[in-house]
């Protein structure tokens, strides 16, 4: 590398904006405006949280022969989740989508508390979630499993096959011309999908296990353009999907979360409290124990990673205090003060 690029001065082409479209330690893929993909280095680590991932518009400089991104746009939505096992450390799984589908198979039969927990991580990202049924040329009672998951989880459902590719126009139009990221466990044909979407075979596949599950045969997030226009991001099945936050309740939750505004105390910890408008529709029957044992659990959970998170901050924030009053006495003692 010769100095003058290293210092910036080379006169050379100015920076250019582009598209990861996929990332790995230290190197990501990127659409140049012409269509082109090309690698590009990036100074930080793939999961650190400002590495640019899968969706992120970054710009690039070419220093030397080598190209590198010099900045990280900042992200209008960002689909991530809590690593499994209690932990505050948040994984970015996708940046700048305009929606989320949570893939479910119909090969088995879908645990509504699963779904659920995928669409708080899933309305968390700020892009609306919908529910994609696949693999429906296995069940006979697709139209039955889709009407119940409508009704009991309040949420936009799309049935399809990638086998018969019934369904996948419908898929489709979920990505409405911007970025629909598809998430949920291994096994549950996000990769099929992806294909059918695309209508040519441009990810891995691999059938699933004789118990069931999965191979987790996706092993990296990828953005792959659609034929009318738009992109899908296929992601690895999750083993553990942890929530980030609350603010994901208010869209997987939103027939709960509306109760609340109607409890008589703002505060209502909706257990015991006298006027909980959540405990009135639970004894009512119009609230069911399932979805509200559900909701409480994912609330605690949210919770607690928010208060985590805030306990981590306020430490951080502590040592930077200390750190600066001790420079500071330093400098008193060095004036002889
Ligand atoms: N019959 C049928 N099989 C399907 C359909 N979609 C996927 N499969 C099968 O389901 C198995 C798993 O599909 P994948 O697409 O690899 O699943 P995935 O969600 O990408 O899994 P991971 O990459 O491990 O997370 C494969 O054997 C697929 O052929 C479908 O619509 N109909
Ligand atoms: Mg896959
Ligand atoms: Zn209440």
């Amino acid at each position: 590398m010769d100095a003058d690029a290293e210092n910036g001065t080379s006169g050379g082409p100015e920076p250019w904006r582009g598209r990861v479209v996929r990332g790995d330690r230290g190197v990501v893929r990127v659409w140049t405006p012409g269509g082109e993909e090309v690698a590009v280095r990036t100074l930080a680590g793939a999961d650190d949280g400002a590495a640019p991932c899968v969706g992120d518009w970054v710009l690039i400089e070419a220093v030397g022969t080598d190209l590198r991104v010099v900045a990280v746009e900042p992200r209008r939505s960002v689909l991530e989740r809590a690593e499994p096992g209690g932990s505050s450390r948040r994984q970015v799984l996708a940046a700048n989508i305009d929606a989320v589908a949570v893939v479910v198979g119909l090969d088995q039969m879908p645990s509504l508390e699963k779904v659920e927990r995928l669409l708080v991580v899933a309305w968390s990202s700020g892009a609306p979630a919908t529910v994609v049924l696949t693999k429906a040329d296995l069940a006979s009672d697709a139209a039955d499993v889709a009407e119940e998951i409508a009704t009991t989880l309040g949420v936009g459902v799309v049935v399809c096959s990638a086998e018969s590719g019934d369904g996948v126009a419908e898929a489709a139009a979920l990505a409405g011309g911007g970025t629909l990221a598809l998430v949920g466990s291994s096994g549950a044909g996000k990769s099929s999908l992806v294909n059918a979407l695309v209508g040519e075979s441009r990810v891995a596949t691999s059938a699933i296990r004789a118990d069931g599950r999965g191979r987790h045969t996706t092993v990296r997030r990828e953005l792959v353009a659609l034929p009318g226009g738009g992109a899908v991001i296929d992601t690895p099945g999750l083993r553990g999907v942890g929530v980030t936050d609350s603010d994901g309740l208010v869209g997987a939750f939103a027939d709960v979360e509306e109760l609340t505004a109607s409890c008589r105390f703002a505060d209502c910890g909706h257990q015991v409290e006298p006027g909980c408008a959540v405990r009135a529709a639970l004894d009512a029957g119009v609230l069911s124990l399932r979805r509200y044992e559900s909701w409480r659990a994912l609330q605690r959970e949210a919770q607690w990673l928010e208060r985590r998170a805030d306990a981590r901050l306020a430490a951080e924030q502590n040592r930077q205090l200390r750190r600066s009053t001790r420079a500071q006495r330093r400098m008193r003692r060095e004036r002889g003060h």
